[in-house]
């Protein structure tokens, strides 16, 4: 073959593989929705209503322009829906029904941090019972900070007075009231304490993913000893803010938390409420060198 015929081939072979103008990657999920009697730490449950068994259900994560495709699966007999919020479409699309899978398909076009929550009415009650979860659409170009260790914190309250044996029952008077009994960090009590704290690196940049599910309180996220490098609102690139100590971040909403330590030892993450604070919602990283 001569160099022009060979370079026609290996044009031919380049347009094959590449990918069709305009064709983003496309991210699939599957969620299925299921009741069950979760661990929340300190020997108590919860009877939850979940994502994929699990409070919080798992995490969804995108780049930003992937196209993304999700389906839900109601393994109950009641109403259940999807919204995340990194989707831009009408709330139609959201709400499910008992018989019909849901399924859904948007492009991720804002990079950012975000919460993902059942759209059952209401919704209240849906948070509340343990349905959400953190969805992380990774900015196109990649953090502007570049490389760091990536620790994801959904925040969230439970409610309801736990029996004897540690059941717990939702109480809706207290979730409409927003006097939750237990605050806390991916789920359980204590996950992040004295005995399992999260490790992180002296000198190595952390990048926290943070979540707050709600579904009623606000979260002045905090870690003692530190002011953040960076905090994006929203975790929007586009949103940065820098040299501060905490941010409010919202009922639904979230937050890009970066920093780095330079000493060993523990430093205590936590909503600055300090009724919060009490009802649970601390945690350890612990930096070693
Ligand atoms: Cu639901």
């Amino acid at each position: 073959m001569n160099k022009a015929a060979l370079g026609i081939v290996l044009v031919l072979l380049a347009a094959a593989s590449a990918p069709a103008l305009g064709q983003a990657p496309v991210k699939t999920f599957t969620v299925t929705v299921e009741k069950k009697r979760v661990d929340i730490g300190d020997g108590m449950t919860y009877d939850a209503w979940t994502f994929n068994g699990t409070v919080p259900g798992p995490q969804l994560r995108i780049r930003q322009g992937d196209e993304v495709s999700v389906e839900l699966l109601n393994h109950t007999p009641d109403a259940h829906g999807l919204n995340i919020h990194a989707a831009q479409l009408p709330e139609k699309y959201f709400g499910g029904d008992t018989k019909n899978p849901l399924n859904y398909k948007f492009r991720a076009e804002v990079p950012g941090v975000f919460v993902y929550h059942c759209n059952g009415i209401p919704i209240l009650d849906h948070i509340g019972h343990g349905m959400y979860g953190a969805v992380i659409v990774d900015p196109k170009e990649g953090w502007p900070s570049g490389e760091a260790q990536e620790i994801t914190l959904v925040q969230s309250e439970f409610y309801g007075t736990p029996r004897p044996n540690g059941r717990i029952i939702p109480d809706h008077t207290k979730m409409l009231e927003g006097h939750p009994d237990f605050v806390v960090f991916n789920g359980e009590l204590n996950k992040s304490g004295a005995e399992h704290p999260i490790p992180i690196k002296v000198g190595k940049p952390v990048r926290v993913f943070f979540v707050n599910a709600g579904p009623n309180l606000t979260s002045t996220f905090h870690v003692a000893g530190v002011i953040f490098s960076t905090v994006y609102q929203g975790g929007n690139p586009a949103n940065p803010l820098h040299g501060i100590d905490n941010l409010g971040v919202g009922p639904s909403a979230g937050a890009v938390f970066e920093f780095k330590v330079s000493a060993p030892g523990d430093y205590r993450f936590m909503d600055l409420d300090r009724a919060h604070q009490y009802n649970g919602a601390m945690g350890i990283f612990h930096a070693e060198p």
